[in-house]
């Protein structure tokens, strides 16, 4: 396995000295240590980044000891870079707060000269071979820099915030060289599909560069921006959970508490998760309900974070203050509304917390994806809780089941309150079952694989665009040629080349122009018409029966080769347990994209988007295809993206083996026209002698040697190269 370069902005660990005099790791807690700390671990890779503090020989020896590598980035150095540039500039911008924002070009320049220290500490240590993972928004310049000096290197890069719109992005005033440095990786991974999707317009906007279905495809090389929604290590807090430790605070807690309903906030000391708001749609909630005072408390856990920064020392007293006049407000001698505290507090006395929550309140103004919002539904054990979750937090889009909210409208927020506080148990435990599943499909675990995978996974061979020509310049070209052929061959593909894509396949029933254009070929004494479809042959046989010409059906799966001849099966159709674990996959996707669905054939299994929403269906597609790639990587079976579709299909059926099959039958032929639009027509233009001519049809790059546009010029193509008899 490759070596992994894992790079981030700080160390996983601190060095701390025993009483011995030894100097010890300690590992940080967190959901990316937790993820990546095994695979470090097990591996043979190195992970650079800053070391808390100053390091003496013993603790230089213990981080090289334990395949750490320091960066070293002084005082002055990390208020420029890291206060600076990455949480003064690029952090509020990228969550959608200008206004928290300052741009200060020396900051920028201490922030380029960290990222470059980085790269040049990862060049350093780099063999061929290693996988590179940079992460965040402290590092995007790092991807751009790895590469000037090692062009090959598979560089990935994961954002934990997010990617904002390009109206946003825009702000920057070094928004190119940023985005160039991130253009660096081959896949820039972020969590949700709205991020990348706003990743793809700034690419376009700012730096104008097109990226077709996910990827850019830069002087040779490519940078793909894919989804990998971060996980949490859902056992590791169903264990803390139910931990001694956890159970003591809980009774402790309850005794405190008594049947006093809980809401629960935690959170880092953060502008961005909304607590202010928060707090006022509590207030909204008490002075609503008058019932609710003294029956129900709040408690709000503040982490103490970047607070060398104005705007986080403000928020600090903003909170404070608001957190006062409502305990003055509505406290009573023993009974006091917010239970406020900004400290942190031990992992299990956290865990304790998310259990006897009645309530999560996770309402950022913006949030990357949010893991308090995951941890708490994995820590209820008793299933009894409700999470309320902000539309703007990365997790709404994988938990549906929590009660969403938009904690900019606090009245509306106060009544969801209200709401999850009367919810019914079964609803409740009902909502936590169907998030816990997923969470616990998408771990933390899974996330790291999939993102790893794809750095790794080579990039695809890149094709060209093939000329476009007009029908009429087409035929000027291969009329003569078909004129002096004795035995020509004619391949055709349906769906996208003779006949438009109907958002129903059914629907696409070939027209009375498209019936003539094959009479009139058939009408050719000399040539072997033959129809090459992803179809079934139920279908073909519908459609063109009645033709005695070749049909091939499935992309080569089944061949009939004339009107009365029987469906031949190709012989590789036997084994075909791989179809269960796809099924299973394929169900995943359709649920997660309305519109899209399945369809089993003999030989192949097809996921069809054509009916979704078009940027979605894309893009799970390609979600898909890594997934499927990877899952059945030792299968007999090969995915092929077409268009709308993604394909898994039984190796050794192709449509080029149809056309080597067709020349078995009648060959050899001394002239070959095969025109197709999608990624399953290439095996059949490979299969064509040097001399064959292949067309592709569509704007996408392609092996054919010729192009059409589309359809309708196909059609006035075939007619005047093969007109109607006088
Ligand atoms: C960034 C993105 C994205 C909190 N209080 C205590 C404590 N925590 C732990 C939680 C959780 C973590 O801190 C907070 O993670 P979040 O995801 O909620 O937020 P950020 O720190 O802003 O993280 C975010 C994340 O990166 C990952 O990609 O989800 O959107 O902003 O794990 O458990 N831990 C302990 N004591 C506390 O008092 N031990």
């Amino acid at each position: 396995m490759a070596r992994l370069l894992l790079v981030s902005n700080r160390l996983p660990v601190t060095v701390r000295t025993s009483s011995s005099g030894k100097a010890i790791l300690d590992r940080s807690s967190g959901g990316l240590v937790s993820a990546l700390g095994p695979i470090h671990d097990a591996g043979e890779g190195l992970w650079i980044g800053n070391p808390d503090g100053e390091l003496d020989d013993g603790a230089r020896e213990a981080l090289s000891h334990g395949r750490y590598v320091p960066v070293h980035v002084t005082q002055e150095e990390t208020d420029g870079y890291y206060y600076g540039y990455s949480n003064s500039s690029i952090w509020p911008v990228f969550h959608y707060l200008p206004e928290r924002a300052s741009f200060d070009r020396s900051q920028f320049q201490t922030y380029r000269q960290i990222n470059q220290r980085f790269a040049d500490a990862v060049v350093k240590v780099t063999q061929p071979g290693d996988t590179i993972w940079i992460q965040d928004y402290q590092l995007m310049l790092v991807p751009g820099m790895i590469r000037e000096q090692v062009p090959d290197a598979q560089i990935g890069f994961f954002l934990h915030i997010p990617f904002p719109s390009s109206e946003m992005f825009s702000l920057l005033p070094e928004r190119q060289e940023i985005l160039q440095g991130l253009l660096g990786a081959n896949v820039v991974g972020v969590h949700t599909y709205d991020y990348a999707r706003h990743f793809v317009s700034s690419v376009l906007r700012v730096a104008g560069v097109h990226m077709r279905e996910g990827a850019a495809e830069l002087g040779g090389r490519r940078c793909e921006i894919a989804t990998f929604p971060i996980g949490i290590d859902v056992d590791y807090w169903q264990q803390l959970a139910a931990s001694k430790e956890s159970e003591a605070h809980l009774s402790q807690f309850r005794e405190h508490f008594g049947d006093r309903k809980i809401i629960l906030g935690v959170e880092r000391l953060d502008y961005t998760k909304g607590i202010p708001l928060k707090l006022e749609a509590f207030r909204r909630l008490l002075e609503l309900q008058p019932e609710l005072r003294g029956n129900v408390v709040m408690i709000q856990v503040v982490v103490p974070s970047r607070e060398d920064i104005d705007s986080y020392a403000q928020q600090r007293q903003e909170i404070e203050q608001i957190v006062g006049q409502i305990n003055g407000e509505y406290g009573s001698p023993g009974s006091v509304p917010i239970h406020y505290q900004h400290q942190s507090m031990a992992p299990a006395e956290l865990a304790a917390l998310y259990r006897i929550a009645d309530i999560a309140f996770v309402a950022p103004l913006r949030d990357g994806m949010n893991l308090v919002a995951k941890e708490f539904v994995a820590s209820q054990l008793d299933r009894s809780g409700t999470l309320l979750l902000s539309e703007f937090a990365g997790a709404a889009s994988e938990l549906g089941e929590a009660v969403r909210i938009n904690p900019w409208d606090v009245d509306g927020t106060a009544d969801a309150l209200a709401n999850a506080l009367e919810m019914e148990p079964s609803d409740k435990t009902s909502r936590i079952d169907a998030m816990l599943e997923r969470l616990r499909r998408n771990d933390v675990h899974r996330w790291a694989t999939r993102a790893i995978r794809a750095i790794d996974r080579p990039a695809p061979s890149m094709t060209t665009l093939p000329p476009a020509r007009e029908p009429d310049e087409l035929l000027e070209l291969i009329k003569p040629r078909l004129d002096r052929a004795i035995k020509p061959a004619v391949l055709l593909d349906y769906d996208g080349t003779l006949r438009e894509f109907e958002n129903m396949p059914s629907d696409a029933t070939p027209t009375s122009s498209i019936v003539r254009i094959l009479e009139n070929i058939h009408a050719d004494q000399r040539v072997q018409l033959a129809l090459v479809s992803g179809r079934d042959a139920k279908t073909l046989d519908a459609w063109f029966g009645h033709f005695d010409i070749t049909l091939v059906a499935e992309h080569g799966a089944w061949m009939r080769v004339g009107k009365n001849a029987q469906w031949i099966m190709a012989e590789s159709l036997l084994d075909d347990a791989w179809k269960k674990q796809v099924m299973g996959m394929l169900d995943e996707y359709t649920q997660r994209t309305p519109g899209s669905s399945v369809e089993e054939k003999t030989a192949a299994v097809v996921w069809h988007y054509r009916a979704a929403d078009n940027d979605l269906g894309k893009w799970q597609a390609r979600e898909l295809t890594t997934q499927l790639e990877y899952a059945l990587a030792n299968q007999p079976v090969e995915v092929i993206e077409g268009s709308s579709i993604v394909e898994i299909r039984q190796q050794g059926v192709t449509k080029g083996a149809a056309f080597r099959a067709l020349e078995q039958t009648f060959g050899p032929f001394d002239f070959q026209l095969a025109i197709g639009d999608d990624t399953t027509d290439e095996d059949m233009f490979a299969a064509l002698p040097e001399s064959g001519i292949s067309i592709h049809v569509g704007n996408t790059p392609s092996r054919a040697s010729e192009r059409l546009s589309g359809p309708p010029e196909v059609r006035a193509f075939l007619r005047s190269l093969f007109p109607p008899a006088e």
